[in-house]
C-alpha cells in the first residue's frame, strides 16, 4: 500500500518557510499536516490563519488542517474558503460531532477525525461513516517532540480492521511518528503518517532521502 507522508508543518523552520514548502515538495511528500491550537482545548498555541493561508497559497500539494480548539464547527467555513482539502476535528471537544462531519463534507472538504490516546474506537463507532481519514494519535495532543504512548498500538489495528464497515476511511497516525512505527504499522494497514521530529525535522539528511527511504520501509 502507498504511504501518505505528511509533514506536520508546526516543525517546519518558519524563518524561511517558502523554502521549506517547496523543498518538501521536492522531496516527495503528498499531504502538508497543519496544526491549529486554541490553548483551551490543548495547553499550547499553533499555527494561526495567516500561516494556514500562505501555506495554501504557496503549496501544489494539497493540505489538512488539525483543529484542536474548542468548538471547532465554528471554524469550518473558514478553513473550506481558504482551501484545505482536509480537516480534522476532535470529538473530545465538540458536542455535535456527528453535525460538524457533515458541515465539512457539504463544504466539499474531506472529513477527518482525530482521537486522542484515551478515546476508543466505541466512542465514534457511530460517526465513522462521515470520515474520510482517521487520525489517532499516539501522544496527547498539543505538542511535538513527545513521547510515543504503547498503549495506543491496538487502536490501529482495530480501527483498520473495521475500516471495511464503514465506506473505508483512510487510517493515519499523529505523534512520535518514528521510522520503527512507519514500518510496523504500514504493515498492518496503517495508510497515513504525520511526520514531525521523530521522522523528518531538524535531521541531517534531506528531505528527498527521507521521504525515499521512509517510502522502502
Ligand atoms: C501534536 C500535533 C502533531 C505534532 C506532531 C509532531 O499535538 O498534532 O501534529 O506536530 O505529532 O511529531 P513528533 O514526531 O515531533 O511527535
Ligand atoms: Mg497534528
Amino acid at each position: 500500500m502507498e504511504k501518505l507522508l505528511c509533514p506536520s508543518m508546526m516543525c517546519a523552520n518558519f524563518g524561511n518557510l517558502e523554502k521549506e514548502v517547496k523543498d518538501l515538495e521536492e522531496g516527495g511528500i503528498d499531504i502538508f499536516h497543519l496544526d491549529v491550537m486554541d490553548g483551551s482545548f490543548v495547553p499550547n498555541f499553533g499555527m494561526g490563519l495567516q500561516d494556514i493561508e500562505y501555506i495554501c497559497k504557496t503549496a501544489t500539494k494539497p493540505c489538512d488542517v488539525h483543529l484542536m480548539v474548542v468548538n471547532p464547527s465554528a471554524y469550518i467555513e473558514k478553513f473550506a474558503k481558504i482551501g484545505v482539502s482536509i480537516i480534522y476535528v476532535h470529538p473530545e471537544t465538540d458536542m455535535h460531532i456527528a453535525r460538524t462531519l457533515q458541515m465539512i463534507k457539504d463544504a466539499g472538504v474531506k472529513a477527518g477525525i482525530a482521537i486522542n490516546p484515551g478515546t476508543s474506537f466505541e466512542t465514534v463507532k457511530e460517526v465513522l461513516h462521515l470520515c474520510d481519514y482517521v487520525m489517532i494519535m499516539s501522544v496527547n495532543p498539543g505538542f511535538a517532540g513527545q513521547k510515543y504512548l504503547d498503549f495506543v498500538t491496538p487502536k490501529f489495528q482495530k480501527f483498520v480492521d473495521e475500516s471495511k464497515n464503514y465506506g473505508g476511511y483512510k487510517v493515519m497516525i499523529d505523534g512520535a511518528c518514528s521510522p520503527e512505527k512507519i514500518k510496523e504499522l504500514s504493515q498492518i494497514g496503517v495508510e497515513g503518517f504525520i511526520l514531525g521530529t521523530s521522522a523528518l525535522f531538524g535531521k541531517e539528511k534531506s528531505y528527498q532521502e527521507i521521504c525515499s527511504e521512509l517510502r522502502e520501509l
